[in-house]
């Protein structure tokens, strides 16, 4: 791929010199994954193979960098996954128990959210908590602003769960003009991934960044807000400017993936900031004395909820964590929030 291909598909500056000549000829971007095959852009869109082996050692997802082998359409395969950061990963739902990866190589995840009966305060507490995991900068996206009389209540209920107020972005997408409104969050040679439940209006977005009807959208049911499920896989497009955004279908439970090292402290900033005037420096907020998160929490700055859900999520990591090193004694499996091998 020659060097305007790669800036197009925000290929990350620290890759660019583990890569000989004939390396960067076999350059590819995931942009979308099929089980067996993943589409990739190299830059034009093309399907490859994943060798099983590939795909059990170190995973792969959508937005991952890869070397290609093979020739021609028919005959691509993948042969390395690239060393990824920024990785969006959940503990899979259903009868699946591994981590699944969301996106990769992302820099910045918007959180879509539409300002009305669908916000939730816990649902998203638990994306920025694995947004923080994966090292990318979280945004809270209110859309149908121009369904709802009053946002600013929403507004600030966003606010807290984010240490950045700036970073809490209003959008009517349908008749506002949410490219603008977000360019501050979709730099040219940045990876950015839409999250959020079906029919917030991600694929909306996405579309208003395009400049074009490419992702398909639908109506929202009227009886229960709830969308039907347009957006079917996971989607990663180069939009006009130079960045990469990433679309993904509804998630119904974003269950935070088992990893040793996650730290739900940095999804709570301000029960953080309370935490510094604790008497006891690892106080559990339960029922030390010289409890400051409690004291606000009577006193109301800091909603009950909040220090439950921070407690609720603590829990899980714990038990996460406990679990993840009895699975690690059993069998070496890779994590897919690696640095990765470097490539031969
Ligand atoms: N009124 C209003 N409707 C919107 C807005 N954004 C999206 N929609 C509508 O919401 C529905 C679901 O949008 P879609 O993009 O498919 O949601 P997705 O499932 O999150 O990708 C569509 O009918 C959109 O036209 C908005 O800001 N205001
Ligand atoms: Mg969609
Ligand atoms: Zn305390």
């Amino acid at each position: 791929m020659n060097d305007r291909d790669l800036r197009r598909l925000a290929f990350p500056e620290r890759l660019a010199n583990t890569l000989d000549a004939p390396d960067r000829s076999r350059l590819a971007r995931v942009s979308a994954d099929f089980g067996l095959q993943v589409e990739v852009l190299c830059p034009d869109p093309a399907r490859a193979a994943i060798p099983v082996a590939l795909r059990d050692a170190e995973g792969i997802g959508v937005g991952d960098w890869v070397l290609l082998d093979g020739d021609g359409d028919d005959d691509l395969r993948v042969r390395t996954v690239l060393p990824r950061e920024g990785t969006l990963v959940r503990q899979g739902a259903g009868q699946r128990t591994g981590p699944q990866i969301i996106g990769a190589n992302l820099d910045t995840v918007l959180v879509v959210t539409s300002c009305n009966r669908e916000f939730n305060t816990r649902r998203i507490e638990r994306y920025i908590t694995a947004i923080r995991q994966a090292r990318a900068q979280p945004v809270i996206v209110l859309t149908k602003v121009d369904l709802v009389d009053d946002p600013s209540p929403i507004r600030e209920a966003a606010s807290r769960l984010l240490d950045d107020p700036g970073a809490v972005v209003p959008v009517d997408a349908l008749g506002g003009t949410p490219r603008d409104t977000l360019a501050p969050f979709i730099r040219a040679g940045t990876t950015v991934a839409l999250v959020g439940s079906s029919g917030v209006g991600k694929s909306t977005i996405i579309n208003a960044l395009l400049g074009e009807e490419r992702m398909r959208t639908a109506a929202v049911r009227e009886d229960d807000d709830e969308g039907r499920h347009t957006t079917t896989h996971r989607q990663l497009v180069a939009i006009p400017g130079g960045a990469v955004v990433l679309d993904t279908p509804g998630m119904r439970e974003f269950q935070l993936w088992r990893d040793p090292a996650l730290d739900v402290n940095d999804a709570f900033p301000d029960i953080m900031r309370s935490a510094a005037n604790c008497r006891f420096r690892d106080c559990g907020h339960d029922s030390e004395p010289g409890c400051a998160v409690r004291r606000e929490v009577e006193l109301g700055t800091i909603p009950r909820g909040r220090l439950q859900a921070w407690r609720k999520l603590r829990d899980e990591a714990r038990e996460h964590s406990d679990g993840a090193q009895a699975g690690r004694r059993r069998s070496p499996a890779a994590s897919p929030l690696r640095r990765g091998r470097r490539p031969r």
